[in-house]
């Protein structure tokens, strides 16, 4: 059957998946963004149902100061005797933790810690034994592990599982278990165009592991002109039918020189076959857009390719909205007369801005506003593409010497420039039209500005995100008097 790669994207980094019965379930990492870790929900690997995310409470995943794409990084998420788990840790704020569930759709647990050092941290259950295994941030022992009481999250006495394959700076492993085999698939050579999916096997969870002679089973390195490239950081599992599945992160790069990206890691499948008791991913060949595969169920052609929001905020936030860090509640509230946003002193140059996003999920894609919004002098608000606070644009309605206007902004590193203006009404349409290179920005339908995709690519911002597009509200150092009431908001990719 076939499908297409990304099967979810947009920012959706670090993918980790299991299957209960004939359903699979897979999270991403979330950094500074609140509720955190994204959770979906598919039968056939390819359509993937937002289902929320495990961490909704302040009391789960606190935020404060943490910088852009610190935060949340790399979880796991596994079902064992009727519970789901999620591990991960908040580099921020505490450190590895784990939260549990019965319905992943449902609220998960207050946060058991577990005190480790490093980061990517796995759980594998056997028996009445739960293995934590993680990146030690050790470069003479980088994957150690310990058994874990999950009663109290305390650890037993680390050892060292896997020397790696030739980076001291291995992450991102995963124990995973076939026909009595114990698998250990690790992540080398960083996130960027070195990275790949390396492999070791043992006959016990603990080890000792002996590496596959073929790694590394899966890396982009060496294709610069793939238009898929930093594949790595991958996770297993197997559906109903006995196919096994890799599930990893990727970035889509523009097809021009040099390469950006702007969308940030996201989520790739591929096919698992097995070779003298060693996985072999996509029969040994470089993963691609276009795939065919033997998907555990039938596939609907035309889902994935249209990511669609069309919201009068009636019923509230959809679960594709995302705050930066923990948000102040009160300056959104949602009701029959859209989202009103209350703008506070900060801009998007600091955190604390009011701001909600959604991924921005294909290169291709529009997204727009119907803003009811009358600005005392200073006062802003519109629809901005955040990257992080030093690399974001909007297009925003404000007061400048009495007169009522809609500007462009560009903030890119240490140079802000207002690209456009134009006077407005108290309601405006404000739009942003997207291509692989350029975001056109429209006021009412007349195009009023241009910018690079290239300035908010993380080769020029940096980070472990992917842009974000949605409406913010600032007073530019004061909070703002007047309400802004974001009428409609459509995105369409
Ligand atoms: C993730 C680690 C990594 O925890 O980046 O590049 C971190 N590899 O595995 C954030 O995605």
């Amino acid at each position: 059957m076939q499908y297409e790669n990304p099967i979810i994207p947009g920012f959706h980094p670090d993918p980790t998946i299991c299957r209960v019965g004939e359903t699979f379930y897979l999270a991403t990492s979330s950094f500074e963004y609140f509720p955190g870790v994204p959770l979906y929900r598919s039968q056939n690997l390819v359509d993937w149902e937002p289902i929320g995310h495990a961490l909704t409470r302040d009391a789960q995943l606190p935020l404060e100061g943490a910088r852009s794409s610190m935060g949340i990084f790399a979880p796991t998420l596994r079902h064992h005797d009727g519970t789901f788990y999620l591990v991960t840790t908040n580099v921020s704020n505490g450190g590895h933790f784990f939260v549990t569930a019965d319905d992943p759709a449902g609220e998960w647990s207050d946060p058991t810690w577990v005190d480790a050092p490093g980061i990517d941290p796995d759980l594998f259950f056997e028996g009445d034994t739960c293995y934590f295994t993680y990146h030690a941030d050790d470069p003479d022992a980088p994957i150690k592990q310990a058994e874990l009481d999950l009663a109290t999250g305390e650890l037993g006495d680390p050892y060292p599982v896997w020397e790696g394959f030739r980076d001291p700076y291995a992450e991102a492993p995963h124990v995973i278990e076939r026909d009595g085999t114990y698998y250990l698939l690790v992540a080398e050579g960083g996130t960027h165009a070195g990275h790949m999916v390396v492999a070791a096997r043992a006959d016990d969870p603990a080890g000792p592991y002996e590496g596959c002679p073929d790694n590394p089973v899966l890396t982009h390195w060496g294709r610069p002109r793939d238009e898929i490239r930093a594949t790595g950081h991958a996770d297993l599992t197997v559906d109903t039918e006995g196919q096994w599945w890799l599930v990893f992160l990727g970035i889509r790069q523009h097809s021009m020189w040099p390469r950006f990206h702007h969308l940030g890691r996201e989520t790739f499948l591929a096919p698992v076959s097995w070779e003298d008791g060693w996985p072999v991913v996509n029969d040994g060949e470089p993963v691609t857009v276009e795939m065919d595969a033997p998907l555990p169920s039938e596939h609907r052609e035309e889902s994935t390719s249209v990511d669609r929001t069309d919201t009068t905020f009636a019923d509230g936030l959809g679960v594709e909205w995302e705050f930066r860090r923990n948000p102040d509640r009160e300056r959104y509230e949602t009701g029959p007369d859209g989202l009103t946003l209350h703008g506070g002193p900060e801009t998007l140059d600091e955190p604390g801005a009011t701001f909600v996003g959604r991924r921005q999920t294909a290169f291709d894609c529009h997204a727009e506003v119907t803003l009811d919004f009358d600005p005392d002098e200073g006062e802003e608000a519109g629809l901005a593409l955040v990257m992080n606070e030093d690399h974001h644009y909007q297009v925003g309605v404000t007061r400048r010497d009495g007169r009522r206007e809609a500007v462009v902004r560009l903030r890119i590193g240490d140079a802000t420039e207002v690209v456009g203006r134009t006077p407005v009404g108290t309601t405006a349409d404000l739009a942003v039209d997207a291509d692989t290179q350029t975001y056109r920005f429209l006021v009412d339908g007349e195009e009023v500005a241009t910018a690079s995709t290239r300035y908010l690519a993380t080769e020029v911002a940096d980070g472990f995100t992917g842009v974000m597009i949605g409406p913010y509200a600032t007073g530019r150092g004061r909070t703002c008097e007047s309400n802004a009431v974001v009428e409609r908001f459509v995105y369409e990719s």
